[in-house]
């Protein structure tokens, strides 16, 4: 169950979360963030109260080290001068480097930042990798830009970002709406400026300068791969079953390639507008050349596979949402599953619910699914996989080393295998009752709190 902070008995964290949700009023997904991965935390935080309070632990914990906002002018096709905002926020170092992707969207505010940079704290402390969490981004929208803009746009962007990142500092890296093209635009400016080859500032990088094999598919993979474990352990098998992924971007497409190499029918995939529902199995090969190449709508789908049925999003509940399948594989954006979707998607029969994306259900919704008995892979444990490929890019980059796909994918598995073993063993240990939601959440605590301690008051 995931604990309404009205009903915490500890007062030092319902004092924590309200304060900080009334300082932060305006910024609804941090406050989103902040409440569900504070509460869960409450058997840690009564074991130790007194200790966490001396040294005002979550005071610390909540409030970002850094963040940066700045100006990104740059210039489109016709000679106008585009004004965004770009941010990062680096918001706590303790186990390593800041690390965590750059997303590029309309919607982007500091709010988003931070909640996203909140959630990777925990995340990278899962991956069992030495690296803390930042985030950033603009509210730049690349849906229908040229190529000469998009690298403008990049390159002022980079301009300003360069002097906050470094190898040992902060590495960025993809989300929605930066990939490789973006990344590629982004590390050239990086090296103009600082005229050296730091190739560890950035991660997933064309595997020509310093990127590393099955980073691309890292996140979708390593997703299927924490289901995988989740569902056995559970005894269920995958095989035969059938599911649904929301998004056909860079995360749901390596999901479904995964999901279906182990066995289970993809019948629908999405993007904001619609979903395309194809009862004889996605043909993934299809959805990458539509989206990885013409970089176009998820509709197109139809000219190539005219059976299949496209269904427009409206309402408050995506469409992909409405039809029926075992396992729901969110791998879009934050709250696409609300109140309304988890009923129905309950309704439909649904087994499991895998986070591809960073908080695609709202709490309201994952409450509703450990009631009902339906597994939740919380995001922050299960998408880890993307950003421990990113940490394995790393050690590459300063070994002067190159990996092949195999072992790369191999140590990806390892570490999705052992995300696992941490969000089960914390559930074991506070008697959670397959609740990993909250185990993800305490068992990454317990080695960020760890670390903190043990530098002092900074
Ligand atoms: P992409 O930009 O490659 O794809 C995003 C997909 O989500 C598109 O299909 C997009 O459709 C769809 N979408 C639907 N609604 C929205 C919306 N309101 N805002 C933005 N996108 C929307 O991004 P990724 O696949 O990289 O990221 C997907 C999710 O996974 C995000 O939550 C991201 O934070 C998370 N993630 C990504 C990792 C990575 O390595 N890339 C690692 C871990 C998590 P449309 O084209 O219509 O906008
Ligand atoms: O949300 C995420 O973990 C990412 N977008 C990947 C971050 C990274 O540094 O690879």
């Amino acid at each position: 169950m995931i604990t309404n902070e009205q009903e915490l008995r500890s007062e030092y964290l319902k004092k924590v979360i309200e304060e900080t949700s009334a300082k932060n009023c305006y910024e609804k997904e941090f406050i989103q963030a902040l409440k569900e991965v504070l509460s869960s935390l409450e058997p840690v935080v009564i074991k130790n109260e007194e200790l966490y309070k001396s040294i005002s632990l979550l005071e610390r914990l909540v409030e970002p080290e850094r963040i940066v906002s700045f100006r990104v002018p740059w210039m489109d096709d016709n000679g106008k001068i585009q004004v965004n905002r770009g941010y990062r926020v680096q918001f706590n170092g303790s186990i390593g480097p800041y690390k965590g992707g750059l997303r590029f969207h309309p919607s982007v505010n500091q709010s988003i930042m931070k909640f996203l940079a909140f959630e990777q704290i925990f995340k990278n402390a899962l991956t069992g990798r030495p690296i803390g969490g930042g985030k950033g981004g603009s509210d730049f929208d690349p849906k229908g830009k040229s190529d000469m803009e998009i690298m403008r746009f990049c390159q002022s962007f980079m301009t300003e970002l360069q002097r906050h990142i470094g190898q040992d500092v902060d590495v960025p890296a993809g989300d929605i709406g930066v990939g490789g093209r973006e990344i590629g635009y982004l590390f050239g400016q990086y090296r103009k400026i600082r005229n050296a080859y730091e190739a560890g500032v950035l991660t997933g990088k064309g595997i020509e300068y310093g990127g590393s094999l099955a980073r691309k598919e890292a996140t979708g993979y390593g997703l299927m791969y924490f289901m995988r474990e989740m569902l056995t352990t559970n005894n269920i098998s995958l095989d035969g079953k059938t599911a649904i992924i929301s998004g056909s971007g860079n995360v749901a497409i390596y999901a479904c390639e995964k999901a279906q190499k182990m066995g289970l029918k993809v019948i629908a995939m999405s993007d904001s507008s619609g979903c395309v529902l194809d009862e004889n199995g996605i043909d993934i090969e299809l959805v990458k050349d539509i989206k990885e190449v013409k970089r176009g709508r998820i509709k197109e789908y139809l000219e190539k596979v005219p059976n299949a049925i496209y269904l427009e999003n409206k309402g408050n509940v995506p469409t992909i949402y409405t039809l029926k399948a075992d396992i729901i594989l969110p791998c879009a954006t934050q709250n696409d599953i609300n109140i309304d979707a988890a009923k129905i998607l309950v309704e439909n029969g649904a087994i499991a619910v895998g986070e591809g994306a960073n908080m695609p259900c709202t709490n309201d919704a994952v409450a509703y699914f450990l009631e009902h008995k339906v597994l939740v892979a919380p995001g922050k444990a299960a998408n880890a996989g993307g950003v421990a490929t990113s940490a394995l890019e790393m050690t590459q980059n300063s070994m002067r080393d190159a990996w092949t796909f195999e072992e790369v994918d191999k140590k990806l598995e390892n570490i999705m295998v052992n995300i696992f073993r941490q969000c089960k063993e914390a559930d074991s240990e506070y008697n959670l009752g397959n609740n990993y939601v909250a185990g993800a959440n305490i068992a990454a605590f317990k080695k960020i709190s760890a670390a903190m301690i043990a530098q002092g008051i900074i």
